[in-house]
């Protein structure tokens, strides 16, 4: 029943612009919250979004028209508890902390991704141009699809031109200084940045094609910058 399952749900994410991004049955180590209900959790389902699909959606919603504060967080705790009870899942989300749930293990977990030189994770099909929103808990252990096998993108990246793209170095091959790029973004010289978007992101040669558009490129470096 539960390929069923996943595909009534992929079906009811679409016109969000929103995915289903994998799934995995959870082990100690995973850190997976219990549910509000107090059910043991079987499965985790993961919910993200990859290239431009999302934008219209969200840009449609009345939490983007009327500026509302953290505004795709809201949009995406409406449509995403819209839509789990549907499935007798609860959803739990990567914002509202900290503390912040692991999602970036989670999706190692779920999904074919791996940590980028530039720490977010890299899809070979979407590079670094894709995101998590939420995750539903299930207490039914669920057939999953078996995670797509492939190779780091980056394993077979001699130059690493993401390493050497950001004006002011925040990246080093083992950390992210995030307040110096916070710094840049928010200085006249870092405008291409806060425009166009990370140029370390895009420097990347993976996934060109699921690119944001500068008016979302513009809107996620704002929200960074706060
Ligand atoms: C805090 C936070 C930030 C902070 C600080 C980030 C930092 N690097 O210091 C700020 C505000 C600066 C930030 C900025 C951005 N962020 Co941010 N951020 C988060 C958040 C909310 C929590 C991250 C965290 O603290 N994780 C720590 C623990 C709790 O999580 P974890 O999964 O266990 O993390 C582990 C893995 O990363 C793992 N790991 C790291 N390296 C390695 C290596 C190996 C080999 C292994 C096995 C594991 C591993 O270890 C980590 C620690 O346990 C996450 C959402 C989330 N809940 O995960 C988004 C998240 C990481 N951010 C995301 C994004 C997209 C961004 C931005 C690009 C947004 C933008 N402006 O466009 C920027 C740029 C950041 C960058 N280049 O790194 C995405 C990344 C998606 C992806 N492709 O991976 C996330 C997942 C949110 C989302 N909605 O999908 N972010």
């Amino acid at each position: 029943m539960s390929p069923d399952i996943l595909d009534r749900l992929a079906r009811g994410l679409a016109p969000h612009g929103l995915l289903f991004r994998g799934g995995f049955h959870p082990q100690p180590g995973d850190d997976v919250p219990a549910r509000a209900d107090g059910a043991r959790v079987a499965t985790v389902v993961m919910i993200g979004n990859a290239g431009p699909a999302l934008w219209p959606a969200f840009t449609g919603s009345p939490e983007y028209r009327t500026r509302q504060a953290h505004a795709l967080d809201a949009w995406t705790r409406r449509v995403v508890d819209g839509i789990a009870p549907g499935f007798g899942a609860e959803a739990c989300y990567p914002f509202g902390g900290p503390p912040h749930l692991p999602f970036q293990r989670w999706a190692m977990r779920a999904d074919t991704v791996w940590v980028s030189p530039l720490q977010i994770l890299v899809h070979p099909e979407f590079g670094l141009w894709h995101a998590y929103r939420a995750a539903l808990l299930f207490v039914d252990r669920l057939a999953l699809p078996e995670r797509a096998a492939g190779a780091r993108p980056c394993d077979a990246c001699a130059d690493r031109p993401c390493l050497a793209a950001c004006p002011v170095d925040a990246f080093t091959a083992t950390a992210y200084d995030s307040a110096r790029c916070r710094e840049h973004v928010r200085s006249d010289a870092g405008r291409a940045c806060l425009t166009t978007g990370c140029l370390a992101r895009q420097a990347c040669p993976i996934g060109r094609a699921a690119r944001h558009a500068p008016s979302q490129a513009e809107w996620h470096m704002r929200a960074f910058i706060g």
